[in-house]
């Protein structure tokens, strides 16, 4: 494969090595840059995937602020996933937000043994009557579906007896083999039970954003953007969204879909349903936002729009353009390994190759083929058990409210200048010769970080600290650390600041790595002496 990749392949016993091989690919190296994605992890490997319940509740429910998200399990499961997101919400109008509050039925020993329905019945009434949210959602863990709880059951009394919605989500840990199937199971629900249901009013230029969770007040820059510009943001799923606002996405014009990975069910279920089309955007990196805007402008092709968007561009590149001038001093001639969940390791690259730093390796913890390899690939992807596991939703023409913002001639005319209804996934924009490496572990990680020397390693919490104590700089593409918004204009400053300070620190040279230093112990292997 290539000298770095064959040494690390070695040490592993042979089922591994042939497993971990089909994961890795070196882009060009090959005649087609295939690759193994979204199977499961070989026990033994450390992985830094979560779990299905981390995908639907922690990802796609989370974000919802008007409702009350009721995790049902013992305490861990909710207590660890308290705030650690990071994605931000903040009400309007006397709209209520429950973001800060961690719900839970903290499952006790004879709950697993003698069942927890009850005490989870009388969750969802205390959660009714202290908070009175718009809806509630129950999202089970890995012992509810051992037990066998019928959440589905409780969740249906409540709603009769409180007057508000309910919803039940089976997404125990162990289903799948990743946060990605707890997307799914989140998607699906939200299209059955949620869009479509409201009747709000949309202005010009209707939108939603989707896949855009507000980590560290991302989705505010982009709303920022977008306001001035002049859309009217009908829904954003799901970053400081609302289950009131969601209940109407079906009247907007067109769908922005920023995360691919954990969204793309919805955008495509919607577009059957109701006819909208979505458009893969990214609003990560300078080029890419200008990209997006103009996409959309292109879009609605009002002339007014397209001037106004030109203009908004210029006023904000001019507002930047001296701070990442500095900034890219700084950085340039750098390079960065990139290993985040689903969308990330692509999203970035546009924004560090804008600084200067070179992406020599990315991968996803749980992308499927298609987020590396493009759509297209969809048809040739083989289905598995754990895939079948995970439940398909199909949708059909709703005949009421069922709209063409375009014609089909002139949708179909602009799909051949703009992502729509397409993503072309992350291998097709990376540089040949760099790797590209599904669901790497923390021994690829370390060999990896120590054979490329990278000045930047974009990761998360699990392995962000192995890195630093080898003296090199990571950066948390999940939470940014505390920082952000690192989205759009004013966002690619603040990430240019951040990894600009952090590469250049001198904590580095003062830092030897672990393998570097004498061993707190030594021993020889010696003849055994009679
Ligand atoms: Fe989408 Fe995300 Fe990501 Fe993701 Fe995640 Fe996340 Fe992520 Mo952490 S939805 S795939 S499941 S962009 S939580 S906001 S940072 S792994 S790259
Ligand atoms: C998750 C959430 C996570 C974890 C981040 C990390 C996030 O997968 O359950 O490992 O650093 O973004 O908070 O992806």
């Amino acid at each position: 494969m290539s000298k770095k990749i064959d040494s690390i392949l070695e040490k592993y016993p042979p089922k591994v090595k042939k497993n971990r091989m089909k994961h890795i690919v070196v882009k060009g190296k090959n005649e087609k840059d295939e690759i193994e994605a979204n199977t499961r992890t070989m026990p033994g490997i450390i992985s830094n995937r979560g779990c299905c319940f981390a995908g639907c509740k922690g990802v796609v429910l989370g974000p919802l602020r008007d409702v009350v998200h009721i995790v049902h399990g013992p305490v861990g499961c909710s207590y660890y996933t308290w705030g650690t997101r990071r994605h931000k919400g903040r009400s309007k109008d006397g709209e209520s937000n429950f973001l800060s509050y961690c719900f839970t039925t903290d499952m006790q020993e004879s709950d697993i043994v003698f069942g927890g329905e009850k005490r989870l019945r009388k969750a969802v009434k205390e959660a009714y009557e202290l908070f009175k949210p718009e809806a509630i959602t129950i999202s089970s863990t890995c012992p509810v579906g051992l037990i066998g709880d019928d959440i589905q059951a409780v969740a249906k009394e409540a709603e009769e007896e409180f007057g508000i919605q309910v919803m039940a989500f089976n997404c125990e840990g162990y289903k799948g083999v990743s946060q990605s199937a707890g997307h799914h199971i989140a998607n699906n629900v939200l299209m059955q039970d949620v869009i479509g249901t409201g009747d709000a009013e949309t202005k010009t230029y209707a939108i939603n954003i989707l896949g855009e969770y507000n980590i560290g007040g991302d989705g505010w820059e982009i709303s920022r953007i977008l306001g001035k510009i002049g859309y009217h943001i009908v829904s954003v799923m799901t970053g400081d969204g609302t289950y009131k606002e969601l209940k109407s996405a079906h009247k907007a014009d067109l769908n922005l879909v920023q995360c691919h990975r954990s969204i793309n069910y919805i955008a495509e279920m919607i577009e059957i349903k109701y006819g909208t089309p979505w458009l893969k955007v990214n609003f990560i990196g300078i080029e890419s936002t200008i990209n997006t805007l103009r996409n959309v402008a292109k879009y609605f092709g009002d002339e007014v729009l397209i001037q106004r968007t030109e203009e908004v561009i210029a006023e904000e590149l001019t507002s930047i353009q001296e701070a990442m001038d500095m900034y890219k001093k700084m950085c340039e001639g750098k390079t960065a390994l990139l290993f985040v969940g689903g969308s990330r390791a692509h999203h970035y690259q546009g924004l560090l190759k804008e600084l200067g730093i070179e992406t020599v390796m990315a991968g996803y913890e749980f992308g499927h083929r298609d987020d590396y390899e493009g759509r297209d690939v969809i048809p040739y992807i083989k289905m598995d058990a754990d895939s079948r596991n995970i439940p398909d939703l199909h949708v059909t023409k709703d005949e009421k409210n069922y709209r063409l913002y375009l014609s089909p001639e002139k949708l179909e005319a602009l799909k051949k200048e703009m992502p729509l209804s397409r993503y072309d996934g992350m291998i097709k924009e990376m540089k040949n010769g760099s790797y590209v490496i599904d669901d790497l572990n923390h021994f690829e990680s370390e060999e990896l970080l120590k054979s490329l020397k990278p000045s930047l390693f974009c990761s998360g919490i699990k392995d962000k600290y192995v890195a630093q104590k080898m003296g090199i700089f990571s950066k948390q593409l999940h939470s940014y650390d505390y920082s952000g918004p690192y989205a759009g204009f004013k966002g690619a400053v603040i990430f240019a600041k951040d990894v600009s300070m952090g590469m250049n620190t001198p904590t580095w040279g003062f830092i030897t790595p672990l393998w570097k230093q004498e061993p707190l112990l030594q021993g020889e292997v010696m003849e055994e002496v009679a």
